[in-house]
């Protein structure tokens, strides 16, 4: 491991929070590991900078892996947060703030009439997949190998050998019960999707989930015509299709992938961007599917903090500032991050994709359209480039399977900062025309 220097806050920190916290963390990827350093203890976040415990700054293209759509510490949305903890930080009863939210994800989720608010993505998507099974009266889910749902044990599911398999338990922990009811499929294979939902197969299928546009095995956009075989396949079986927009929601567009690409899922999960930063994710869809949800029908779901009111004060002060001029200026400059990447990038084997407010450097000369593919990337190459960026007061996602995440605080000289910092990245990783 690469460490900090000894006497840095960040390796004290560090060193302290190993004893403490399962790998000095709250979440694994924070930890580093798959860039081969120690983590960096974070002191503050302003705008497109993050300046750790020592006081080095970067330019942060994780934003705390989504929801800083505006970057860190927006003055309104720090501002709404602190006027809605002046009135009291949860109350268990209803607020009008959850109403507003409510209304105006309804307002821009094509697919959506009703949302549940949760404190996490991993709660919502559970409770999107219990309410699928109460409505279908089935209970098998299917998932795309690469994709990442939250760690709800069933979705916590590999891939077994074959097309279309029951899922193996992807950690330990996970009953073989709960993963053998999830079959996985690879993500742009429609053999694969026709398999899993054909005949007998599909019968058995409460719902399929899927990242519409995926962000977990790096960027990996849905091939022409895949997404509506998955809709029109999800359809033919009776089975629930469940968007995962966790990412993508309000951050492709105002409404979407479903907005960006026409298709649109029965159930819709909801994170990050939703709640700016604070803890809020939700599940919604139609009135008719939502009103199974207790109280109002008999699918239990609940939370202590669900909709709690600063989340939700963040949430609307993040959305009220996403017009379509935000949106236009978010695709612009990914669009400028990943030219320049690519311009920085050379005759080296490596592939850029990007999307509105998402991006990823794969270290492959192949175009990657599915885990296999993004597996067969140099993790080392990656981990180096990582690592040489941060050298150069850089922050890019630690991990080849994560998304670049531009904000509205990124401007054009951060973007040139980051593609002059990669140009030589680049160059200590693997010196042009390497090949390989
Ligand atoms: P949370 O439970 O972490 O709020 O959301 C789970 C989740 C659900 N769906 C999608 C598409 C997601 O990407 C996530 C969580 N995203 C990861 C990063 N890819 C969170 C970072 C982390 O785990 O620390």
């Amino acid at each position: 491991m690469t460490f900090a220097p000894s006497d840095s806050r960040s390796a004290e920190l560090y060193r302290r929070a190993q004893r403490v916290l399962p790998g000095g963390v709250n979440s694994p990827v924070r930890a580093m590991r798959a860039i081969g350093r120690d983590p960096l203890f974070v002191d503050r976040g302003e705008g497109a900078v993050l300046v750790d415990a020592d006081g080095h700054s970067y330019i942060d293209w994780v934003c705390s892996w989504g929801p800083l759509i505006h970057g860190h510490a927006h003055p309104a949305v720090v501002e709404a947060v602190r006027e809605a903890a002046g009135r009291g930080t949860s109350f268990g009863a209803p607020t009008a703030g959850e109403v507003e939210l409510a209304e105006e994800v309804a307002r821009r989720v094509p697919s959506v009439e009703m949302v549940r608010m949760t404190s996490s993505g991993t709660e919502a998507t559970m409770s999107a997949l219990r309410l699928a099974r109460a409505i279908t009266g089935r209970e098998r889910v299917l998932k795309f190998a690469g994709a990442y749902h939250g760690h709800v044990d069933g979705l916590l599911a590999e891939a077994g050998s074959g097309l279309a398999t029951h899922g193996i338990p992807a950690s330990p922990g996970v009953p073989r019960s709960a993963a053998a009811s999830t079959t996985v499929v690879a993500f742009n294979h429609g053999d694969g999707v026709a398999a899993a939902t054909e005949g007998p197969a599909g019968e058995e299928l409460a719902a399929i989930i899927v990242e519409p546009i995926a962000a977990n095995m790096g960027l990996v956009r849905p091939e022409p015509g895949f997404l509506e075989l998955v809709r029109e396949r999800a359809t033919r079986a009776g089975a629930l299709l469940v968007f995962d927009e966790v990412i993508t929601g309000f951050r492709v567009a105002p409404g979407g992938a479903q907005e960006l690409t026409g298709v649109q899922p029965d159930l819709t999960v909801m994170g990050k961007v939703l709640g700016g930063g604070l803890p809020a994710a939700a599940f919604g869809g139609p009135r008719a599917l939502m009103e199974r949800v207790a109280p109002a029908g008999d699918v239990y779901q609940a939370g202590t903090l669900s909709g709690n009111p600063l989340a939700v004060a963040a949430g609307l002060a993040t959305l009220a500032r996403l017009d379509e001029a935000a949106y236009r200026r978010l695709e612009e400059t990914t669009a400028r991050l990943a030219e320049g990447l690519r311009r920085a990038a050379g005759d080296r084997p490596v592939r850029l994709e990007h999307a509105p407010g998402l991006l990823t450097v794969f270290f492959t000369a192949e175009r990657v359209r599915d885990l296999d593919g993004a597996r067969r990337c140099d993790l080392d190459a990656y981990a180096a480039f990582c690592r040489a960026l941060l050298a150069r007061g850089v922050y890019a996602p630690p991990s080849q399977f994560e998304a670049w995440f531009p904000s509205l605080a990124h401007g054009p000289d951060h973007v040139d900062r980051t593609v002059a910092a990669a140009e030589e990245a680049f160059a200590e990783v693997a010196p042009s025309g390497a090949g390989g």
